[in-house]
């Protein structure tokens, strides 16, 4: 897990923000909705501005030295937390994508499919659920642990909670511990998640588009898994290829 300060600057942050409402009319610094299962996922698909910022080529290097792969971004999605509310435990994010990926063979030399890229779109600290993080050995759990009240506690006191100013980004990998801890959020808060996935891992039966990304950001390729409607990605796809 690393943290990296100033990556982005107010302005491009203010834009995104503002350039998502205008072009799918969602306000992303609005909480509703179930805000625990992720909120507006995959907006990319449908926001220019959203896609062009996961594009970013300082991004897509980092995730590539990460992987060490080419890379597909994958998703993208915002997690908003109103006062009073409390986000997801700590976990490993293998946890959730079992179900996902259930002939991965997960092992303490296999290397992280997955780059994830967290940041604050306000200040985050311990009182409005900083996604911590921690920067461990890779360690493999048991999925039980999600919701083992001692487990969490532990973690509550192992991973120390770095404030993070927007502007400010984490990256970590699928074995990284991480969550914005279990007290209720004295503020709200606001942050976004963008998800890189190695060409490597394979998905099966998702409705998700993935794009294959060059080192300069370009879209090579795209490709999704089929499951149901894929008009929308059907057509994200050939302008994002400039198929005719
Ligand atoms: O920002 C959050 O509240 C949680 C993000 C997270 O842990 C995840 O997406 O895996």
């Amino acid at each position: 897990m690393k943290i990296m300060r100033n990556f982005f600057n107010k302005d491009e942050l203010e834009k995104l923000v503002s350039s998502i409402k205008r072009e799918s009319g969602v306000d992303i610094l609005k909480s509703e909705g179930d805000t625990v299962s992720g909120l507006y996922r995959n907006l990319h698909h449908e926001c220019d501005s959203l896609q062009k910022f996961m594009l970013d080529e300082r991004l897509i290097n980092l995730a590539r030295d990460m992987l060490g792969s080419d890379v597909y971004i994958w998703r993208s999605t915002f997690w908003n937390l109103r006062t009073g509310e409390r986000g997801q435990n700590y976990h490993q994010d293998i946890w959730p994508w079992f179900d996902i990926w259930p002939d991965k063979e997960y092992s303490l030399n296999s290397q992280s499919d997955v780059c994830s890229v967290w940041f604050p779109l306000e200040y985050c600290d311990e009182g409005n659920g900083v996604n911590r993080g921690l920067a461990s050995e890779k360690v493999l759990l048991d999925r039980s642990l999600l919701n083992n009240h001692a487990f969490q506690s532990q973690m509550e006191d192992l991973i120390p909670a770095i404030a993070m100013s927007p502007g400010d980004i984490m990256i970590f990998d699928e074995y990284s511990i991480h969550g914005p801890g279990l007290k209720n959020a004295l503020r709200k808060k606001s942050a976004v998640i963008f998800r890189y996935l190695s060409v490597r891992r394979k998905i099966h039966n998702r409705n998700e588009l993935l794009l294959k990304v060059d080192k300069t950001g370009s879209v090579v390729d795209a490709k999704y898994c089929k499951q149901k409607d894929v008009s929308i990605l059907e057509k994200l796809k050939r302008k994002l290829l400039n198929i005719k």
